[in-house]
């Protein structure tokens, strides 16, 4: 009776351990627990009358190993009961406290960087950011800058040309083009507001040209406009000092070269001295009289410079990038660079 009384508690034990760890969910878990614990019918209470039919003397030894076999079945079932209750997704979820993958993130393109510092350059001497259209209609994009209808600038084997007057999509008269110079926006500036005006505006701008070291046929400007009452020639040869001075962060020296725009009088070329060269930086002047009388200004009260500067010129000569097709080749060994 003792012996069989001994194995019966070990078999039970086992059995009840291996059931449990065996359940795969809280429904199976039940079931082994009706089983082995249930107190109507179980295994265990078999097995408790068996310890009460022993003698007075083994009794106690008996009771404390039923004890110890109970104790240990019912807290492995409530262990179990609890990882069996959790969501899977906490089960299966990530440790927090390890530590992350590297993540790399991904940078602004050097001419978007370029651009901003311009902007935020341009605003500390009081220049507001406006933007134009890509597309063009002829009136700003030649007309009332000035240049006619001869003009070889206006050559459509110079330009983009999107649509012709018979076939305009846009919906207006005449033909549209891809803009060939941000100074487009100078005339929508000035149709809308009154003097003085303070502007950049910086964009795309498109041009059929041959591509080279230098050369792209999409490629950006930065157009500046300053109209007030007594604006000089002066403070244009400032601000463009003050301007390359601010980016390059060297002792830059500025020259007007003559030269010719329709829309400015007088036309100035401007190089910039940096770095042991001078380099061409982009077109300015006083604005022509046509001009502003094109856009209802009276040329005899106001008067105002502009200027446009090739944007991508700027970052090749402080970065020393020596072909400006990288720009545009997406090639992240180039642009992680920035
Ligand atoms: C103009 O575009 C005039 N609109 C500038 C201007 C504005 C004059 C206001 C007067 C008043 P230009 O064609 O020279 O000018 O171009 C200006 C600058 O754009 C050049 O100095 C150069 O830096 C840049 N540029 C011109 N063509 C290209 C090109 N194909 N690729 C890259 N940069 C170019």
């Amino acid at each position: 009776m003792a012996e069989s009384l001994v194995s019966a508690l070990d078999e039970y034990e086992q059995a009840a351990l291996s059931a449990i760890a065996e359940s795969a969910s809280t429904d199976d878990l039940e079931a082994v627990r009706i089983e082995y614990l249930g107190k109507k019918k179980g295994r265990l209470r078999d097995l408790q009358s068996l310890v009460g039919k022993a003698s007075p003397e083994e009794r106690p030894v008996f009771g404390k190993r039923f004890n110890d076999v109970k104790s240990k079945v019912t807290a492995a079932l409530e262990s179990r009961l609890e990882s069996l209750a959790q969501p899977a997704e906490v089960l299966s979820a990530v440790d927090i406290t390890l530590p992350g993958n590297d993540v790399k993130l991904g940078r602004k393109h050097p001419l978007t960087q370029t651009a901003q510092e311009f902007k935020d350059i341009m605003g500390r001497f009081g220049f507001t950011v406006v933007d134009g259209p890509e597309v063009e209609d002829e009136h700003h994009n030649f007309v009332a800058l000035n240049i006619p209808p001869e003009h070889p600038a206006r050559d459509p084997l110079d330009n983009f040309y999107l649509a012709t007057a018979e076939h305009n999509f846009a919906g207006e008269s005449g033909p549209v083009l891809l803009r060939s110079q941000t100074s487009t926006v100078q005339i929508r500036v000035m149709e809308q507001t009154q003097p003085p005006i303070r502007i950049v505006s910086l964009g795309r701008v498109y041009r059929p040209d041959t591509i080279d070291a230098t050369h792209s046929c999409m490629f950006h400007q930065m157009e500046g406009l300053m109209v007030g009452d007594g604006v000089t020639m002066a403070q244009l040869k400032t601000v463009l000092h003050l301007f390359a001075k601010a980016y390059l962060g060297h002792e830059v020296e500025i020259r007007f070269r003559p030269s010719f725009f329709p829309f400015t009088e007088p036309s100035v070329e401007v190089d910039m001295y940096w770095d042991g060269t001078w380099m061409e930086i982009g077109g300015a002047g006083m604005v022509d009289p046509n001009v502003l009388t094109a856009v209802g200004y009276a040329p005899d009260k106001v008067t105002g410079f502009a200027f446009g500067l090739g944007v991508e010129r700027f970052c090749m000569k402080r970065h020393e990038i020596n072909d400006i097709r990288r720009f545009y080749e997406n090639d992240v060994r180039f642009l992680q660079q920035f």
